[in-house]
């Protein structure tokens, strides 16, 4: 009795255990059972000979799972199927077999992720055959719901595809969502393969086309099929095998696993690998269709890369999509994507450059070309014309040269781009700036050259100079208007901080230009940059191993009396001088009765025609105060770090330059000193220009570098409130039209906000804007020591040093200096 107890339990011990190892391996289901998605045990079903798993996968990266069926046998788990591809599954879903809906995903919180489709009849179980083929079969054990019948990306040995079916590529290698192609068995029996356009699902032209079939209206095809023995065909109505298969190295089904599968870019390719363990090749190609995919053209779409990318074919007949030299991809994690410039091109950027011949270069590719996006064919037109044409038209982004005469000109996006040897040479100039500088926010006119064009509203009134700038009679502001600055020729001592008296040697690497070799260079004193005090400003070009583009300026003649020796002393202290926020002087000529000198180029205009436009766009904020500190630091050279100590005496928007880079550039230092030598050497004559020149000048006190700190003053809230300093005004806004009482008043009140009305980015940025216009006001100080220094203003603007609250500026007081 105990003994056959005994055996009972040890008898059901094992039958147990036999049991769970065959529910391991188990290849049918009941309604009701169910598998959980967990790292550490994928497989839930596998196919009686074991070569197909069906279970949860998870997604490489990620906590998501995809219920799958997967080669079970090879190292590498190849997907064949997946059922949850845009919903995929959080760790501890769980997918049931359910009588009415079939499998069921649910999320561990409950959400319905997925669910079999198109049941036609009550579940009774679920059988996972040989094949790869999961089937769920209803009551009288006939097949209600098949994954060969709803395939995702691949087709196997014995699966069929009716009318209408469709396999659907995957987004990438390995992410299984919706992908861009479908290959499709048309309701005319063609079988076709196109790209689609994600979301909407839009169809674009087919890159490949069975044909055969289709077109033969005597016998269309009526399936898909993928022969036990590994031939792909379309079976015809009376059975007639249309080849899909390339028919010439029959691949044995009994050494390699198989499978048809329309890769994530597009190609339709069978792939053999050897079922042998012995053999370590993995997943060969036996053929792939279409045979160019490069060649396919979208209307609608991209082609096959994306937006401005092209293709080159690789060994395997699959596409590589690459970007174009300076051109870089829009997803840096979407290797296969659209690609977009590394610089701005386009008419408003063309525009805002428009003094630049040199914005552009062409970058040459051979073989190349992007068929759509023309904007205009010339034929017949030669090369050169071509590459001009495009050159100058702000639209054109490539020039396409072929057949011997004929040139399309495209504009971006560029798509359906292919290198191609039939193309026979073809030429793709591909416009690429030289450098990348953004203009965005940068207002949306254009910047001209140096030349100030703005009638500048003067006073020439002593009384009102002399008087306190606080009150301005409106009716002698509009009384007189000159053109560009002005000299005060009133006699007052400038003082310059040492100066080395013995040599006359021009020391510095300025070179010596002959008046031909300008005149030649400017192409006789031709195109004229600015008109300013001391002469006239030209564009020209000069040989320096490269062309270089330079303004030349020409000294007014009355200016020119002085000595020889003189003007190369000054010249010496000029040419010494290096910072990137000054202009580089770099040479000169002293000929005759002229004097000329030569300046590097500025393409970006003066900070005048920048800051004074009638944009209703202000220039960017950030790089107006960009500019401002530049200008600072530019002062703070020429007043202390350079050899000979400069004061400036002039500093106004007009006399500040733009670079290539927006960096400011301070114009025309040292020529203050030069340009009155005929006069003394430690007299000079007022210079400056009204709204920008300190009191000391009219009183009989020295002037130091504090009159350039009087004049940043004034040019910083102007470039706070992008108006000028002096304005003329209706009646009502009379207090307005001196800007720097009117700053005062307002931070008085404090109003700031007021000075840069409708400037959203200078609003949102308040307190560095009460703290821009609290230096501003200790700047224009009436009494020169309690302006700060140039340095400390550095300081305060970068925010090192805390700014006091400032006086009133008229207020002469020496108790709150803050030196
Ligand atoms: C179940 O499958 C595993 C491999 O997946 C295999 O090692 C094991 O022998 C199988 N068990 C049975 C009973 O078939
Ligand atoms: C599998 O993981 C679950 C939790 O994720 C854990 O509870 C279980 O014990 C693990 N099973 C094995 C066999 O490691
Ligand atoms: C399962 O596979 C066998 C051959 O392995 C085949 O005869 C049978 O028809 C298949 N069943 C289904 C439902 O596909
Ligand atoms: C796959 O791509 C889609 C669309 O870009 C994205 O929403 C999804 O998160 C990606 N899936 C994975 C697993 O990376
Ligand atoms: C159509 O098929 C018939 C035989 O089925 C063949 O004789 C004929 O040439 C085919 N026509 C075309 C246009 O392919
Ligand atoms: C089509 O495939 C069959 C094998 O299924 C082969 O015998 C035949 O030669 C092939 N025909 C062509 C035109 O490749
Ligand atoms: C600069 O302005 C002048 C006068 O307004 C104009 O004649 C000239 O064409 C402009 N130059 C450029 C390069 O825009
Ligand atoms: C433009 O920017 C890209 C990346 O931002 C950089 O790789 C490239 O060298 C830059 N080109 C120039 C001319 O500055
Ligand atoms: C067509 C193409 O360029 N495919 C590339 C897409 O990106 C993957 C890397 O994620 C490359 O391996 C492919 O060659």
């Amino acid at each position: 009795m105990a003994s056959s107890l005994f055996h009972f339990l040890l008898y059901s011990l094992i039958l147990q255990s036999i049991i769970s190892v065959v529910a391991q391996n188990k290849s049918t289901i009941a309604i009701g059972d169910s598998f959980t998605a967990q790292t550490n045990n994928s497989q839930w079903l596998l196919s009686p000979s074991g070569e197909f798993a069906f279970g949860f996968l998870p997604l490489e990266g990620t906590d998501l799972f995809l219920l799958s069926i997967w080669y079970a046998k090879i190292s590498d788990k190849t997907v064949v199927w997946y059922a949850n591809r845009d919903s995929p599954a959080p760790k501890g879903s769980k997918v049931e077999l359910n009588a009415n809906d079939g499998l069921v995903i649910t999320s561990p919180n409950g959400d319905s992720l997925w669910n079999t489709e198109g049941l036609n009849a009550k579940v009774s179980n679920g059988v996972f055959n040989d094949t790869g083929n999961f089937v769920l079969k209803g009551e009288k054990l006939n097949s209600v719901w098949e994954t060969f019948q709803s395939p995702s990306d691949t087709f196997l040995p014995t699966q069929t595809l009716q009318k209408g079916g469709k396999l659907s590529s995957r987004l990438k290698e390995t992410n299984f969502s919706k992908g861009r192609f479908e290959l499709l068995l048309q309701d005319d029996g063609n079988l076709v393969m196109h790209s689609i356009n994600l979301p909407s699902g839009y169809a674009n032209e087919n890159y490949y086309e069975s044909g055969t079939v289709g077109s033969n209206t005597s016998s269309a095809g009526t399936q898909l099929v993928f022969d036990r023995s590994g031939y792909l065909y379309v079976k015809g109505e009376n059975n007639e095998k249309y080849n899909v298969s390339e028919g010439v190295n029959k691949v044995s089904t009994t050494d390699f696993y198989l499978r048809a599968t329309l890769t994530f870019d597009g190609v339709f390719t069978l792939y053999k690998h050897p079922k042998s363990s012995t053999q370590s090749e993995g997943w060969t190609i036996v053929w792939s269709k279409p045979d160019n995919i490069c060649n396919h053209v979208d209307n609608e779409g991209s082609g096959v890369c994306g937006y401005n990318s092209f293709c080159t074919l690789g060994d395997d007949k699959r596409p590589i999509c690459q970007c174009p030299q300076r051109y870089v991809l829009v997803d840096p994690d979407d290797p296969n994507g659209s690609c977009k410039p590394d610089f701005i091109q386009g008419c408003a950027e063309d525009e805002l450059s428009k003094n630049r011949n040199d914005l552009y270069d062409f970058k040459i590719l051979i073989d190349t070309d992007w068929p759509m996006a023309d904007s205009v064919l010339q034929r017949p037109f030669t090369e050169e014309a071509c590459k001009k044409s495009c050159m100058e038209d702000c639209f054109c982004s490539v020039a396409i040269f072929r057949l011997g005469d004929s040139c399309w000109k495209k504009k971006l996006p560029l798509s359906n781009g292919k290198v191609d040897k039939t193309l026979n040479g073809a030429k793709a100039f591909l416009k690429v700036r030289k450098d990348n500088i953004s203009l965005a926010g940068v207002p949306q006119n254009p910047t001209n050259v140096t030349k100030n064009n703005n009638r500048e509203t003067l006073v020439l009134v002593l009384s009102v100079l002399f008087g306190s700038s606080a009150i301005l009679n409106v009716v002698f502001i509009v009384a007189i208007c000159v053109s560009a600055s002005f000299i005060f020729q009133y006699k007052k001592k400038l003082r310059r901080v040492s100066k080395n008296d013995t040599s006359v040697e021009i020391q510095s690497n300025l070179r010596c230009f002959t008046y031909k070799e300008l005149q030649e260079a400017t192409n006789g004193f031709y195109k004229e940059l600015g008109r300013g005090a001391f002469g006239i400003v030209y564009e020209g070009v000069i040989n320096t191993g490269s062309r270089t583009r330079v303004a030349v300026k020409k000294l007014n003649n009355f200016l020119l009396d002085q000595a020889h020796r003189e003007f190369r002393n000054e010249l010496n202290v000029i040419g010494l001088t290096h910072h990137k926020n000054l202009v580089r002087l770099l040479g000169f000529c002293e000929g005759g009765s002229e004097r000329l000198l030569v300046y590097e180029f500025m393409s970006n205009g003066t900070l005048a025609s920048f800051l004074f436009n009638d944009e209703i766009l202000k220039p960017s904020w950030k790089l107006r105060l960009e500019l401002a500190i530049g200008i600072a630091r530019g002062l703070v050279y020429l007043h202390e770090e350079c050899i000979t100590r400069i004061i400036h005496c002039d500093i106004k928007p007009q006399n500040i330059l733009l670079d290539d880079y927006f960096n400011a550039r301070i114009s025309d230092f040292g020529l203050a000193k030069l340009l009155n030598m005929n006069q003394s050497k430690t007299n000079t004559g007022i210079r400056g220009t009204k709204g920008y020149v300190a009191l000391e000048w009219f009183k009989n006190s020295p002037i130091t570098a504090k009159v350039d700190v009087y004049s940043f003053g004034v040019v910083l809230l102007e470039i706070i409130s992008c108006r000028r300093c002096v304005e003329e005004m209706e009646q009502e806004d009379e207090e307005q039209a001196i800007l720097t009482d009117w700053a005062y008043d307002c931070y008085k009140d404090g109003a700031v906000d007021a000075l840069v009305e409708g400037d959203i980015e200078a609003l949102a940025d308040k307190e560095k804007l009460e703290k821009l216009v609290m230096i501003a006001i200790w700047c224009v100080q009436e009494d020169p020591y309690l302006r700060p220094t140039m340095r400390n203003v550095i300081h305060m603007l970068e925010g090192t040093v805390e700014v006091p609250v400032p006086p009133y500026p008229s207020q002469i007081s020496v108790q709150y200096s803050i030196n």
